[in-house]
């Protein structure tokens, strides 16, 4: 597959019905990938039983300019809280949590993302010692 950063269309474009394709970096030495929030969706698709298929590669980003974002019916989610809220959904696998359970969960997803999201700092910018700033991952594909 190219560089398939901005799409007019969807990337897989002989999807199969209800299948998530999910977009996300190569794996690493020590785990699927050093994306927290790629590994979060990976999990809860995994965890929840749902079939998907991962495009593992540093030449997809979402129309955001970021990973992990999914295909789902040829079209493009992004945001890796809203990807499983609308999975969820679409899925029928809400949680049946109280309004409180909920505030709890989103402060704990909250605090490990921005907790593990430095393991990928450190790996994009000393490892493969990339610029800082967002949206220039294009660069990974060189
Ligand atoms: N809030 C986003 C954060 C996603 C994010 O920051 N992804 C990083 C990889 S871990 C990314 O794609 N950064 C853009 C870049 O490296 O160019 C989410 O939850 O999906």
């Amino acid at each position: 597959m190219g560089n398939l950063t901005s799409s007019s269309g969807p990337r897989i474009p002989n999807y199969k019905p209800e299948k998530v394709y999910l977009f996300t970096f190569p794996s690493v030495r020590c785990c699927p990938t050093i994306s927290p929030f790629a590994l979060k969706v990976e999990s809860w698709l995994r965890l929840n039983g749902i079939e998907y298929e991962a495009i593992r590669s540093y030449s997809h980003w979402s129309k955001k300019g970021q990973v992990p974002f999914v295909e789902v019916d040829g079209r493009e989610i992004n945001e890796s809280s809203f990807i499983i809220k609308e999975l969820a959904a679409k899925f029928n696998k809400l949680d049946d949590l109280t309004a409180e359970q909920q505030a709890v969960s989103s402060m704990v997803e909250a605090m490990v993302d921005n907790h593990l999201v430095w393991s990928y700092s450190h790996y994009r910018m000393l490892v493969r010692k990339l610029p800082s700033s967002s949206r220039c991952g294009r660069e990974w594909a060189r």
